[in-house]
């Protein structure tokens, strides 16, 4: 096992704010840190901006600002980004700081020693947002091959990169290492691409002047990309500090998008090959995030703003929406609606259930303590096939299908609360009570483990509902079965991902609700749990119209808080002793920041509304079948 973890995200350019598909390299980069973090290894995380070139020159000119001054607000903005959604990063490396500017001039002095970087003359062409040259034959109908922009002629001295050196050292590294390039796919990109042979690159530019100056010819500025790729020595220590470097480098993957691989996988190692310097051991080039059909991009300008879904949906969803929803290595649309879909299901439903029908087992039916379990655990084997499979995913980089695994744990577990029916052991004294109630607990905290890498709030509520400390879950050795103690005393609390009310989310395109009403089964009904309330409390919710808070007795030890559209029907003085028939198990929902838990049921007609009340006075919990 490697004692330590490099890991890369690209370094971003800070033109423009950054998108969810930035947002989404950096979430899965973090949730690897945050994994070998568990596994106690020493994690080195870096990410950072690629601030020089044409590019951010002209940005900055057309908002009448000095490129420093326009990149120092939006890294400032990055930075924030990062913050809102616990980027766990070690190292944050600006391309304009000096430590990197040292290391970009002293790796072009010494390649021109060794003959590898060469003076000439550059005929070709170029394209801006790319930040790419390209020669005549390779364009398509003109335009850039990469992202099918105009490119612009360049004819000047330049010097080139001996480029075309590397390609057989290059093919023999790829092939005795299948996994440097990954996916599969893209490695196969990669060889083919080399074996039509590699032509040397220009690698200065004299056209402009944000970038570094060569040492021995400071008219040149180094090429954008060299001096972007450099960023991942300069952060491990090269040059500065030999004994870090030593024990930094090589990464052990460079995480990047399908566009950059090329520059990841072939000009990268090829100067790290003429440096003499280890080669990182993976390159990992990840989908995209579309929009409609296209790629989410800075330059069409069809973007999402991770930080107002962030406001919206909270980070733990927006994070996991992005780790979950698309195979990792594949392209995915991206869609709000899913977003809320899989917030809902995925962690309202799955997971938050879970974890309330859980802690208010144990409050009912032993007193709030987590009892000692006496016999055969049922769910011991999913939650050790659980911890395996997210390893064994994450090791190989399948960051999503390491969500995957351990959410078949959630859904086993509550599948297990169905067919053990607690309630009726409960019933009938049968000691079998404890291990379920055991088991069901247990599983929830090595859930809360696993989620570690992947979510930042939530392991620390399961945590904390479960009545245990959530400093004991640092490492992923606490994710083995049986560390919960028994006597753990539960501290119930809100649910930790409240269903996103549909209403009050800001969805697109709502689906329509289709003509008639589906049949229903007896089984499908006797899944409702209906009984009778009683009001205790009724009052209006803050800023909102149509809607009264009311706190209604359902037979339970504590009344339940309910938010119900009636404002508009009913005064809130009218309510209080009123029966009232209420849906109990109904996923609990944030409406206006108020947690309702469950429905009251009433009539509408043109003429308003009528909550519905039994013929005579029943005691609240009364169940209506
Ligand atoms: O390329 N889907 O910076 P950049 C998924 N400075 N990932 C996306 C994405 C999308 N729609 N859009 C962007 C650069 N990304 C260079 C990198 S590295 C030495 C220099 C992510 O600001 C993805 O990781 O254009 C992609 O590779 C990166 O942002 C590009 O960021």
């Amino acid at each position: 096992m490697a004692e330590r973890f490099t890991v890369t995200t690209p370094i971003y350019y800070p033109n423009d704010r950054l998108h969810i598909g930035h947002a989404y390299t950096t979430v899965a980069a973090d949730a690897l840190a945050r994994y070998h973090r568990l596994r106690d290894e020493e994690v080195f995380f870096v990410t950072g901006t690629d601030e020089h070139g044409q590019k951010i020159e002209e940005r900055a000119q057309q908002a009448g600002k000095t490129p420093i001054a326009y990149v120092d607000e939006i890294v400032a903005d990055i930075r924030d980004l990062w913050q809102l959604l616990q980027i766990s990063y070690d190292d944050f490396i600006r391309t304009t700081e000096p430590r990197h500017e040292h290391v970009v001039q002293e790796i072009f002095r010494r390649l021109e020693t060794t003959g590898d970087i060469y003076l000439s003359q550059y005929e070709g062409w170029y394209c801006t947002p790319c930040e790419s040259f390209w020669v005549e034959g390779k364009l398509v109908d003109g335009k850039c091959p990469s992202c099918g922009g105009p490119v612009q002629r360049l004819n000047e001295e330049s010097y080139f990169f001996r480029l075309s050196r590397y390609a057989e050292p290059l093919l023999a590294h790829i092939e005795a290492n299948p996994g440097f390039i990954q996916p599969t796919s893209r490695r196969n990109e990669m060889i083919s691409f080399i074996r039509q042979g590699l032509e040397d690159i220009s690698v200065s530019r004299t056209s402009f002047t944000w970038g570094i100056p060569l040492p021995q010819d400071p008219r040149h500025i180094a090429y954008v990309w060299v001096d972007a790729l450099t960023n991942y020595i300069t952060a491990c220590g090269y040059l500065q500090d030999e004994s870090r470097f030593e024990r930094l480098w090589p990464a052990d993957v460079h995480l990047v998008g399908k566009e950059i691989v090329r520059f990841h996988a072939i000009i990268w190692p090829a100067i790290l090959l003429a440096l003499g310097l280890p080669l990182p051991r993976a390159v990992y080039g990840h989908g995209w995030l579309l929009l409609g059909e296209q790629k989410m991009s800075k330059s069409r300008g069809n973007v999402i703003d991770p930080r107002q879904l962030v406001q919206r949906y909270g980070r733990d969803a927006v994070r996991y929406y992005l780790l979950r929803e698309v195979p990792f290595g594949a392209d995915g649309n991206y869609t709000e609606d899913a977003l809320i879909l899989r917030t809902n299901v995925d962690l309202a439903n799955d997971l938050g259930n879970l974890l309330s029908r859980t802690t208010a087992m144990i409050e009912r039916f032993t007193d709030g303590v987590v009892p000692a379990p006496t016999g055969k655990s049922v769910l011991r084997p999913t939650a050790e096939e659980a911890v395996k499979k997210a390893v064994r995913n994450l090791d190989r980089l399948q960051v999503s299908d390491a969500v995957v695994a351990v959410f078949e744990l959630v859904r086993r577990a509550n599948k297990f609360i169905e067919e053990a029916a607690p309630w009726q052991l409960n019933r009938t004294g049968d000691p079998r009570l404890a291990d379920v109630l055991y088991d069901l607990a247990e599983s929830l905290r090595i859930v809360a483990v696993l989620l570690k890498p992947f979510l930042v709030d939530a392991p620390h509520a399961i945590y904390r509902q479960l009545g245990l400390d959530s400093a004991d879950a640092a490492r992923l050795a606490d994710a083995a079965w049986g560390g919960l103690p028994a006597g753990t005393r539960i501290q119930r609390g809100d649910p930790i991902f409240p269903r996103i009310d549909v209403e009050d989310a800001a969805v697109s395109d709502p689906a329509q609700a289709p003509e008639g009403t589906p049949e229903v089964s007896v089984d499908d009904f006797a899944r409702l749990d209906l009984r009778v309330g009683t009001i205790l409390s009724a009052s209006k919710v803050k800023g909102a119209d149509r809607l009264l808070e009311l706190t209604v007795d359902v037979g339970e030890s504590e009344p339940r808080t309910l938010v119900a559209g009636l404002a508009e029907h009913y005064q809130p003085e009218e309510l209080p002793g009123s029966q009232v028939v209420v849906v109990a198990n109904l996923q609990p929902a944030k409406i206006r920041g108020v947690v309702s838990r469950g429905m009251i049921l009433a009539g509408k007609t043109q003429s308003g509304m009528q909550i519905v009340s039994p013929r005579q006075a029943l005691p609240p919990g009364t169940k209506i079948k």
